[in-house]
């Protein structure tokens, strides 16, 4: 990046423009955080803890300070920060913990920043690291867990037996291609901020509040950004560090994280423990279902920190009648990376807990896993309305969903092939899965104009990671406008173009974003057909554009009246190899009901991307911190994302959608859907193909190591 700052923005937005004419995939245009480099841009390292739970008893940066390229050296004591970071306090009773920019007095996390070194190049800010002096003492902290909110409804129906389950989720990484990385350069008397982020705009509220500017001071800019999945959507630490050393030194400050870095710091997802018991009675009706979700939070809480817990507790029972629910919540600090949502927040524990629990019980009775849902299913009657602890849940077509899973997968053949392959020794389980997925609330920006160019350019406040969000936006504002998508260019990400707007999460960036993107476009067809002359035909867009200025720009916020909630049924059939335990998914079928849908094919990429995480929950990932707090999945050697190898063999996806009444384009979420939806599918699947040796609970994720404990060794399998 050359130039002023000015005309390095001018270059990003010019880039910003689609370029049709060119078909090719790979442009290398791409400019993520890490690609930009300003003249008298200087780089950031921090000195990061290689242990937890002890306080600082000496930090000695005088040797650092005196390296060569070395301008300045931050620790805790050398900041003036105001306030901290906002955390959405969706449990009331529940804490806040702010995180320090810098360690301050002690550390609590393994890869806790504890000093800040600024230097002339990358390089020479590591080399300075290693010349700071930490010293430290143990200081454990504990933290009990601490009991804030509960969700209940109805009354225990009589029942014949009950059947219970402790769910231990691990803490797994949100792993976007792209690590964090931040740039800040002073402008005027603030700063302009490119970050990697999906709430360009709750960045700029945080960071002007802590630095003590006004918000009009501070710029964020979210360029490309390579993917997010919950682990973008609050500001860190580091992007403090980062904006209060430009302020400091005046010079643009750049800071690109390691994929170590992200190991340790990053926030991470899951990590409950889930428990429950569901009674049922002698038919298979469900009586009542009683659950404790305890919650680790890590050392500091995001912003989304309360997001999964609430929506774990407020989806129970998921999409099944039940006589009677409660369901508590505890939260707790714990040694580690804060934890926050991660792709599913809250929706996939709820749908593990209670599609484990329903296969118990059908278990238990002698009845099909199948057979038992489809009594059990709230009817599309009852839908839209109220669940039994007073959530609004969208329309839906839940018996209509396992009908289809049942005709697409042929389910009665499936279990028959099932009955002669294990005859013949093999060791085969299938699956089934069925689940609700609230999508967002409150509200989102939009604005467009018409050009001098005779284009329309469409402002969202919303933003994108790598989805595909511009395409689908585009063609919502042309068919508003009825005109062709070619005539709309989309533009997002930078807090200067709109006075206000949230990001992409919880799956809401149609359904509320693309209301947003609708209303306006609506409004703005109004506007200019209004002020075009009707005498004649006009000639629709072109003649348009030599309206006056004011005619040709519209605003628009749409606050969602509801959340979006979609559902969805999944099967899985996997097969044990009993020598190793290595598990081949042979087939996932998947009947999704994302409401109206934009573009087929980003949703199919929504649905095999978050199948491909979901794999990872259920089979191979998890964060492992010893007793001591130290993190010992530190890398990709040590932590298994999914790989190619591992995708199913066949992957078939159905569409069922029911329109949400939620919003103006019948649109729910899918962004999700793979993480809630596919988990319980294999984990059912797995314990199906595991139940002729054992009967106990395989754990999440349920590794080769543990399922080949449980084929052979199942009297150990605890
Ligand atoms: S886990 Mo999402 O980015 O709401």
């Amino acid at each position: 990046m050359d130039g002023s700052p000015d005309t390095a923005r001018k270059k990003w937005m010019d880039r910003a423009m689609p370029r049709r004419e060119d078909p090719v995939l790979l442009r290398g245009q791409g400019r993520f955080v890490a690609d930009l480099l300003p003249p008298g841009c200087v780089h950031l390292a921090f000195l990061r803890s290689a242990v937890a739970g002890v306080k600082i008893t000496e930090l000695d940066t005088s040797d650092a300070r005196a390296m060569p390229g070395v301008l300045a050296v931050y620790t805790a004591h050398d900041l003036a920060l105001h306030g901290a970071q906002a955390v959405n306090m969706l449990i009331p009773d529940a804490f806040t913990r702010p995180f320090d920019a810098l360690a301050t007095g002690r550390v609590d996390a393994v890869g806790q920043a504890v000093a800040a070194i600024i230097a002339e190049s990358p390089e020479a800010a590591q080399d300075a690291v290693e010349a700071i002096v930490l010293e430290i003492d143990d200081a454990p902290a504990g933290a009990a867990p601490i009991p804030t909110a509960r969700w209940a409804g109805g009354t225990p129906a009589p029942a014949a037996l009950t059947v219970e389950t402790v769910q231990d989720h691990a803490l797994v990484a949100p792993m976007p291609l792209e690590p964090r990385a931040c740039l800040a350069e002073p402008l005027g008397e603030g700063l302009r901020v490119w970050m990697s982020t999906q709430t360009p705009f709750r960045g700029r509220d945080d960071l002007s509040r802590m630095l003590g500017l006004p918000d009009s001071a501070v710029q964020v800019i979210a360029p490309d950004v390579g993917g997010a999945f919950g682990g973008k959507a609050s500001i860190y630490p580091e992007d403090v560090m980062v904006a209060y050393a430009a302020r400091d030194l005046g010079r643009p400050v750049k800071w690109v994280a390691s994929r170590s870095d992200e190991f340790a710091a990053a926030t991470q997802g899951r990590g409950a423990r889930v428990s429950g018991s569901l009674s049922v009675d002698a038919d298979g009706g469900l009586a009542a279902l009683t659950v404790q979700l305890d919650w680790r939070l890590g050392h500091w809480t995001p912003y989304s920190a309360y997001a999964a817990p609430r929506n774990a507790g407020r989806i129970l029972p998921g999409p099944y009648r039940v006589g009677a629910v409660r369901a508590d919540l505890s939260v707790q600090p714990t040694p580690g990376a804060a934890v926050n949502i991660y792709r599913g927040a809250g929706r996939p524990e709820a749908a593990m807990l209670m599609e484990r629990l329903v296969d118990k019980a059908a278990h238990k009775l002698g009845l099909d896993p199948l057979e038992i849902r489809r009594r059990n299913v709230v009817s599309p009657a009852d839908l839209p309305g109220h669940s039994i602890t007073g959530e609004w849940r969208d329309a839906g077509d839940y018996p209509a969903l396992l009908d289809r899973l049942a005709q697409v997968t042929g389910y009665d053949d499936l279990r028959a092939d099932q009955a002669a392959r294990r005859k013949a020794g093999e060791v085969l389980g299938l699956g089934l899965s069925l689940y609700i997925e609230p999508c967002g609330q409150g509200w989102e920006t939009a604005q467009i104009t018409l050009t001098d160019a005779g284009r329309f350019l469409a402002h969202t406040g919303s933003s994108a990671q790598g989805q595909g969000r511009l395409t689908a936006w585009a063609q919502i504002v042309a068919d508003a406008l009825d005109v062709s998508p070619d005539l709309i260019d989309v533009a997002e990400g930078d807090t200067d173009d709109l006075p206000g707007g949230i990001g992409a999460l919880a799956s809401r960036s149609t359904a509320i974003g693309g209301s947003a993107m609708r209303l306006a476009a609506e409004k703005l067809r109004d506007q200019l057909s209004g002020a075009l002359d009707q005498t004649s035909e006009p000639d629709w867009p072109a003649d348009a554009r030599h309206l006056p200025k004011s005619a040709r720009t519209a605003s628009a916020t749409f606050t969602a009246p509801h959340e979006a909630w979609a559902s969805g049924a999944a099967l899985a059939q996997v097969a044990i190899d009993r020598d190793t335990g290595k598990v081949t998914v042979e087939q996932i079928a998947w009947v999704d009901d994302a409401g109206h849908v934009v573009n087929p094919m980003l949703v199919q990429g929504q649905l095999w991307g978050g199948l491909a995480q979901g794999l990872g929950c259920v089979l191979s990932e998890r964060i492992v911190y010893d007793g001591d707090g130290q993190l010992l999945t530190g890398s990709l050697m040590d932590y298994a994302v999914p790989r190619a190898t591992d995708m199913p063999r066949a992957v078939a996806l159905h569409k069922l959608p029911t329109p949400s009444a939620a919003n103006p384009l019948g649109a729910k979420g899918v962004g999700e859907a793979g993480c809630i939806a596919i988990p319980p599918a294999v984990l059912n699947a797995l314990q199906d193909a595991v139940l002729p040796f054992t009967d106990a609970d395989l754990p999440i994720p349920a590794t080769p190591e543990a399922l080949w404990r449980a084929i052979n060794f199942p009297k150990e399998t605890p």
